[in-house]
């Protein structure tokens, strides 16, 4: 759980950064499955930017028996996120972000409402959790958020590259105000995040690899209308809290991408 402290800042700035969540061996395995073929790979698509640069993504709906389920149903993910949203969740979607070294492109300013909105969701009752799989800095594009954004309501979003973006000239005089913080992550940190919250992230032309898995939740009392949204709003079964460490059996890291 987040101590009160914890809970007040995502309050306050829309997001908290909780150090140490996973141990660098629960991330070495994650990683470990993140470079061999399978569900990653076969999930991977591309969401180029406003330059052209890609930017890689594998994103699912469901959760498997697998070390990604794990991930997604650990307590040390689900429970803080049921304590932010003060009631149960269920399982959005989840999401491997790839960001290549020396390749990989931005993502542009956005409200994760901006895209969820059109999926159904009547409230910005959602949460996401990112994970980092490498440390995430300021020179291989780790997330910059812009503190407070969660209290500004939704803004329309439009196409910028592949990506959905909001008003760019009003994005600058939010940063005017309320200034940038970019949220540099030791590996097995956890980002937890307002779906409102406008975030970006920067090309990365560093040599360093910045990898994260992202787990998102919405409100149970938030379930969108006519059908729409992602996963199924079922409550979550947990995870043990040492599940991760269940899948290492033959599994060894390669350098990645192949
Ligand atoms: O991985 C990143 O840098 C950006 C992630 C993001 O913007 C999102 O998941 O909405």
């Amino acid at each position: 759980m987040l101590t009160p402290e914890q809970v007040k800042a995502y309050e306050r700035d829309g997001f908290v950064l909780v150090p140490d969540v996973f141990s660098l061996r629960e991330i070495e395995i994650l990683l470990s499955h993140v470079t061999r073929d399978g569900r990653v790979t076969k999930h991977t698509g591309d969401m180029p930017d406003a330059a052209g640069r890609s930017s890689k993504l594998a994103l699912w709906m469901d959760i498997r028996d697998d070390v990604f389920g794990a991930v997604s149903t650990s307590p040390r993910i689900v429970e803080p996120v049921r304590q932010l949203l003060g009631e149960d969740v269920y399982h959005w979607h989840s999401k491997v972000m790839l960001k290549e070294a020396r390749v990989g492109g931005a993502w542009e300013w956005h409200q994760d409402y901006g895209y969820w909105y059109g999926d159904g969701a009547l409230y910005p009752r959602l949460v996401s959790c990112m994970v980092a799989l490498d440390p995430a800095t300021k020179a291989n594009g780790c997330l910059k958020v812009i503190p407070g954004s969660h209290l500004l309501g939704r803004f329309d979003h439009g196409r910028v590259g592949q990506q959905s973006g909001a008003d760019q000239e009003r994005v600058a005089a939010v940063i005017e105000r309320l200034g940038v913080t970019y949220c540099e992550a030791p590996a097995g940190s956890a980002l937890f995040f307002h779906g409102n919250t406008f975030h970006a992230s920067e090309a990365n032309l560093s040599e360093r690899h910045r990898r994260a898995y992202i787990c998102c939740y919405n409100a149970l009392s938030n379930v969108p209308y006519g059908g729409k949204g992602h996963g199924r709003p079922d409550p979550i079964a947990l995870a043990p809290d040492d599940a991760i460490l269940g899948f290492t059996a033959g599994v060894a890291a390669r350098p990645w991408p192949q």
